[in-house]
């Protein structure tokens, strides 16, 4: 038992978020054991159409669904001049991650601007960023997969892959409940096999969760070790073995989304070959009725340990879609006002 854990003994007392089989609680339609009839019920009352009614029990089956959507060629070409901008101006109110917690951009490095690193929020700074945030296209599917009205909490921006090792969401990204967290995965340009594309296990949603603690699916940095989050990896390795599911990578046209179920295993692979980019746009998104707030851990400085927990409630809408501020961007604005 660590020092912390005897000091506080209720740490380790948080009800169970994982269900006797070890996955998330969920109480999303979509996880339900009669999913597959509630589609093929709309289907036949004529509420979704033949196509939907197939990529909802795709999205079912295997945990994720891709669909192509009409985004106009001034959006592509206005994002990457603002991310352009954006390295040229260094702004203090946007954040960026390059094997680190986020850092604000007034402290960022040119040569940061490489493979793995990510951009946060991009969506406060660029209005081309926006309307890929609070897209209506993307924001239908999001809305027919909760069953209730999306909010966008939280986006991000690759130039390259991620290179991120296969994960969930939930276990590092919380939501409230932890269940109602999906995302999508944006082409900025058309994927090929060579540029480190995005990787997942179709299937993997139904597999149980790693503990990191009884009954408990996230990490907690002050407690788990890199040992705990590799057993975590292999944990998931054993069990996607077991289930006989195979790794697939994403290659597509620009404009493909993928929107992936919260428990899909996912990550992105190493370039084969490094002179290719590969732009991409996240956005996770939970329920507007339960998730009040969003929330970022922002390094106070380069190098130190000192990290700046912000919250947002600051909502942004259009076309009848909401999203959050960046809590580092609506932390200016108040500073201002005060
Ligand atoms: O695009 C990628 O490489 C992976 C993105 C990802 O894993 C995430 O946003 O959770």
């Amino acid at each position: 038992m660590s020092f912390l854990d005897r000091i506080f003994p209720s740490r380790n007392q948080q009800p169970s978020s994982l269900d006797k089989k070890g996955l998330l609680l969920s109480d999303l339609w979509i996880d339900q054991p009669d999913a597959q009839e509630q589609i093929a019920e709309r289907h036949r009352r004529g509420e979704i159409d033949d196509v939907t009614a197939e990529r909802l029990a795709h999205f079912e089956k295997q945990g994720y669904v891709r669909i192509p959507i009409d985004i106009p060629d001034e959006i592509y070409s206005d994002l990457q001049n603002d991310v352009d901008t954006l390295w040229r101006d260094k702004p203090s109110d946007v954040a960026y991650a390059y094997h680190s917690l986020l850092t604000r951009f007034s402290d960022a490095k040119d040569e940061h601007r490489q493979p793995s690193c990510r951009v946060a929020d991009l969506h406060t700074y660029s209005a081309a960023a926006r309307s890929l945030f609070l897209n209506r296209q993307i924001f239908d599917y999001i809305e027919l997969i909760f069953g209730e009205k999306p909010v966008a909490t939280q986006s991000l921006y690759f130039e390259w892959g991620s290179q991120q090792g296969l994960h969930r969401d939930p276990v590092y990204v919380q939501m409230v409940p932890p269940s109602h967290l999906l995302a999508s995965w944006l082409a900025l340009e058309d994927i090929g096999p060579d540029c480190g594309p995005l990787i997942y296990v179709p299937g993997s949603h139904r597999l149980p969760y790693y503990p990191f603690g009884k009954g408990r699916h996230t990490v907690d940095f002050s407690r788990d070790s890199q040992k705990d989050i590799d057993k975590g990896v292999q944990w998931d390795e054993k069990h996607c073995r077991a289930a006989g599911l195979e790794l697939e990578s994403l290659t597509c046209k620009q404009g493909e989304v993928l929107i992936w179920h919260h428990s899909l295993l996912h990550g992105g692979s190493y370039p084969t070959d490094n002179s290719l980019t590969r732009k991409s746009f996240v956005v996770h998104y939970s329920t507007l009725s339960t998730m009040k707030m969003t929330q970022n851990s922002y390094v106070r400085e380069p190098g130190q340990p000192a990290v700046d927990h912000l919250t947002c409630r600051r909502l942004l809408e259009s076309d009848g879609c909401h999203g959050f501020d960046s809590p580092l961007h609506a932390s200016t604005l108040t500073a201002e006002a005060s």
